[in-house]
């Protein structure tokens, strides 16, 4: 397919571009950090989503590079936002080939270096897959990037395969409720039942937990009720193009 080769060019030609979508503190909605999502800026198809490209990059290890531009980029604009006064967190999502490249540490410590930014305001979200995956070398892995001071999270917890027993092991500061879980609160039962369980586990595991695709105010009053700390979604914001997040930053209380 053609966009395979565009994909390449994609990163010298500048089409990539970061959206920026607001968490807030479930009780009070300060605003409290941002997940970078990534769009395509393709000069004929238009604004392209990542499920529209990232398996491609991925088949072709072409992530590896973009996600590299990702990382930099939302570390450079965490840094210009905290030098403005917005103490945000930026949580990023990787791709396992990022996550396993021999030099990744390496790659976080000195991106860290270039850019300034304090390390406990980067968040790296990792899938329940990339953790289980070899848990040993995994472990290690996390210890490595938690001792530089960065935060780690599960991403779409729930939807995939972790052992509660390797969790327990692993070096996670943070979990997300996966938004299926959270768009079928607060009536369908069996949903209510597991977002109220993820939190319990969160809180017993000393984790922070942040409920993604909260649409309503039902689902947010639910969530505040169980003690979820953090919200995303839209009812909050949609994710924002930097301008767009810096008037919706001015317009928070
Ligand atoms: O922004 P949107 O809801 O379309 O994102 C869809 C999916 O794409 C999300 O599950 C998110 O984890 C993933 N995604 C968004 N940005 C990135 C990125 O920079 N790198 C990777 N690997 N995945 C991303
Ligand atoms: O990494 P993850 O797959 O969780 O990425 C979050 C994705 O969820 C982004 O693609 C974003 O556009 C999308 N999203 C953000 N807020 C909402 C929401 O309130 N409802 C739904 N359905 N999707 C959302
Ligand atoms: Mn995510
Ligand atoms: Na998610």
């Amino acid at each position: 397919l053609m966009l395979e080769g565009e994909l390449g060019h994609a990163i010298i030609h500048d089409e990539f571009a970061l959206l920026f979508q607001p968490q807030v503190r479930a009780c009070d909605g300060h605003p409290v950090g941002v997940e970078a999502l990534i769009r395509w800026q393709h000069p004929q198809r238009g604004l392209l989503a990542p499920n529209e490209f990232i398996a491609l990059a991925e088949q072709h290890r072409l992530i590896v590079p973009i996600g590299a531009w990702v990382l930099r980029e939302a570390a450079r604009q965490a840094r210009l936002w905290h030098d403005a006064g917005w103490p945000l967190t930026v949580a990023v999502n990787l791709s396992t080939l990022q996550f396993q490249a021999p030099d990744f540490v390496a790659s976080i410590q000195s991106l860290l270096a270039e850019t300034g930014l304090p390390a406990g305001w980067l968040e790296l979200e990792l899938t329940e897959r990339m953790l289980m995956d070899d848990v040993p070398q995994v472990c290690a892995r996390l210890q490595q990037l938690r001792a530089l001071g960065v935060k780690l999270s599960v991403d779409d917890f729930g939807t995939g395969y972790s052992s509660l027993s390797h969790l327990k092991e692993l070096p996670i500061d943070t979990m997300k409720i996966d938004r299926s879980f959270v768009q079928e609160l607060p009536h369908q039962r069996e949903s209510a039942a597991i977002a109220s369980a993820i939190v319990q586990l969160a809180r017993g595991l000393g984790l922070s937990v942040v409920a993604e695709g909260v649409e309503t105010e039902a689902q947010r009053a639910f969530l505040v009720g169980q003690g979820c700390d953090h919200l995303q979604g839209m009812i909050i914001s949609a994710p924002l193009t930097v301008p767009q997040m810096q008037r919706w930053l001015h317009a928070q209380p």
